[in-house]
């Protein structure tokens, strides 16, 4: 499965990147020097695509970094993400999603069900809600009360993955594919989270994170992604992270914020990624040995870098031309 995976990503790589994929995911060497979006795994890039066609229109940066997590929300074939998420061990889709600026506005929304678009609850937390998180019950029914149109989250195709999982119920993450597990084979080109960070020209930053969690997770679960300082970060005048991957290793660490910690003490991007997974093995050791977790980061003058345990992380990156490329992540194993 891992060698069908490899040639699917490598295919879709093929058709996405505009140009420099050899290059390293760092600031210093790869081809784009500053970037406009940054997010997670090759699909990140429809989902940069539609953040700066959104800016171009003349949206806000919030409004960009919502539009652009919107892409994979709504798409159905994403199984790790929104609408045909995989779902919880009782067969209920439920989605976490955070979206920031550099303002302190924070949203966010956990374990949300019957509403796709995650990220928009969230910012409409942030929006109209003296608070910083719903959960639950109360967010599915805020996300009513606020006109969200309602909708059946799990499609035929992750109702299937699901009732094969039962057969054996072995929860089993493996890496870069966390939303799978092991024996279930959903489709092989989805990764998992989207991370989404943006900056200005102006060094303004923003951030959306969304995700529909490990798959098969125990009903209540909630991950890294919608939890401040965990999935995502941004931090005026500093910079803005993300992460992927096995949620409980990066909230143990509040990876995000350790990230961006590691970028106001003076480190680059992608030393600060590095750090951060480093720090998670130091902790942790065997406990990590076949998860993955991925980081991105940009500062506030869009220099970016990543960093992940297992190889096969991906990203996209943005400049402010427009030009998207899909870079691979530099990581602490070696394939
Ligand atoms: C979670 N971090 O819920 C998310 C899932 C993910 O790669 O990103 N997997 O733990």
């Amino acid at each position: 499965m891992k060698t069908s995976r490899r040639q699917a990503l490598q295919a879709t790589l093929a058709g996405t990147v505009l140009a420099g994929i050899a290059a390293r995911a760092d600031a210093s060497t790869a081809p784009v020097d500053s970037a406009l979006f940054l997010s997670t795994w090759d699909f990140g890039a429809a989902a940069n695509n539609a953040a700066f066609a959104r800016l171009q229109a003349g949206g806000s940066l919030l409004d960009a970094v919502e539009a652009g997590a919107m892409v994979p929300e709504a798409d159905a074939a994403n199984q790790s993400v929104g609408l045909g998420g995989f779902p919880d061990r009782d067969g209920h889709v439920t989605l976490d999603a955070i979206i920031m600026d550099d303002a302190g506005h924070v949203g966010a929304v956990a374990a949300l069900e019957e509403h796709v678009h995650a990220i928009s609850v969230a910012r409409r937390v942030m929006e109209q809600t003296p608070h910083t998180m719903l959960v639950g019950e109360g967010a599915t029914l805020f996300a009513r009360q606020q006109g969200f149109p309602s909708a059946t989250l799990l499609t035929p195709e992750s109702e299937r993955a699901w009732r094969e999982w039962l057969e054996t119920a072995q929860y089993r993450p493996v890496a870069n594919i966390e939303n799978q597990v092991s024996g279930v084979r959903g489709n092989a080109l989805d990764h998992d989270t989207i991370g989404l960070i943006a900056c200005t020209a102006e060094g303004r930053l923003a951030g959306a994170c969304t995700t529909s969690g490990m798959a098969f997770k125990l009903r209540g679960r909630v991950g890294d992604s919608p939890q401040a300082g965990c999935g995502l970060m941004v931090e005026p005048g500093v910079g803005a992270a993300t992460a992927t991957g096995v949620g409980e290793e990066v909230t143990r660490i509040a990876g995000s914020a350790r990230v961006v910690s590691s970028m106001r003490a003076g480190l680059s991007p992608a030393q600060a990624c590095r750090e951060a997974v480093e720090q998670i093995v130091r902790l942790r050791g065997d406990a990590v040995a076949g998860a993955q977790v991925g980081f991105l980061a940009m500062d506030h003058h869009g220099r970016f870098g990543s960093f992940a345990l297992q190889p096969g992380f991906t990203f996209a990156v943005t400049d402010r031309a427009g030009r998207t490329q899909v870079l691979p992540a530099d990581s602490l194993r070696s394939a």
